[in-house]
């Protein structure tokens, strides 16, 4: 799934594809690349991020969903609004990606897909140092319950996706990745989104002897290497910024990898 942010404020491309020409252009190149969906985003949210109005984000959203949709493209909108999830679905769109996880009704009603994404809280206080007592078991469950509510209102495509980064320290996001069998075990399809997120620039800090936090223009090989692993590890599909460096990344180790 590649990322088309049709925003002046998103974390790593913020204001670059906010023109409509300039964000179908991105998504053309991104499909060329290899995407099988492209999710466009009219909101940011990044921690702190400020809330946009509805009209807005119908007026950043739609254009560019109606001409990919138009061109065949499977089309994911990335909202927590059920009136630009109704709308985008309307213009073509067929896959409803919200990181409030509450619009599957508006999936069902709709007939598109539903991602369910963890978030704890909201973008302008979930990194406030964020508390679980299992992250692992706590997100499984909170997942499903939201996934079998949209199986239960009629959405016959549910995916689920651990939302890292959202209401998450650096411990919790590694636990997730590193128990991702756990998601897997549910039976619902897996999204996992790390591209370019701040605990690449951490790790990244870590990594590298007297080096400091990597900035988010040079989040490329822990974007990469956590896709390749969240792949190995059962997901289904990986939300990323750089869709040509996955594609071949990922096609590296399923040429490498044993024969099952
Ligand atoms: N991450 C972001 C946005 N939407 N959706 C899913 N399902 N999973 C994610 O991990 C996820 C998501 C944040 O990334 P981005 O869209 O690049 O930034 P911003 O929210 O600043 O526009």
């Amino acid at each position: 799934m590649g990322v088309v942010n049709v925003t002046p404020d998103s974390f790593s491309d913020g204001g670059r594809f906010l023109d409509h020409d300039a964000a179908l252009a991105h998504a053309r190149a991104l499909v060329a690349q290899g995407a099988h969906w492209i999710d466009v985003g009219g909101e940011s949210t990044r921690p702190r991020a400020d809330p946009v109005p509805e009209a807005e984000e119908l007026r950043r959203v739609l254009p560019v969903v109606e001409a990919l949709a138009g061109e065949g493209v499977a089309v994911s909108i990335d909202t927590r609004k059920a009136a630009v999830a109704e709308a985008a679905v309307a213009a073509g769109a067929r896959m409803v990606n919200d990181v409030s996880a509450g619009l599957g009704a508006v999936a069902a009603a709709t007939g598109a897909a539903f991602v369910a994404m963890h978030m704890l809280g909201d973008p302008t206080t979930m990194q406030q140092d964020p508390h679980y007592d299992d992250v692992v078991a706590e997100v499984r469950d909170y997942l499903v319950a939201r996934a079998d509510a949209a199986r239960a209102a009629g959405v016959a495509e549910v995916w689920i996706d651990p939302g890292i980064g959202f209401g998450k320290a650096l411990d919790h996001n590694l636990d997730l990745l590193a128990n991702l069998d756990v998601l897997v075990a549910t039976g619902y399809p897996v999204v996992v989104g790390t591209s370019r997120k701040a605990m690449l620039g951490q790790l990244a800090a870590r990594a590298t002897p007297g080096g400091g936090a990597a900035p988010v223009t040079d989040r490329l090989e822990g974007s990469l290497a956590t896709a390749v692993w969240a792949r190995l590890r059962g997901a289904a599909m990986v939300r990323v910024h750089d869709v040509g460096a996955t594609v071949k990344a990922l096609g590296a180790v399923e040429v490498a990898a044993p024969a099952a």
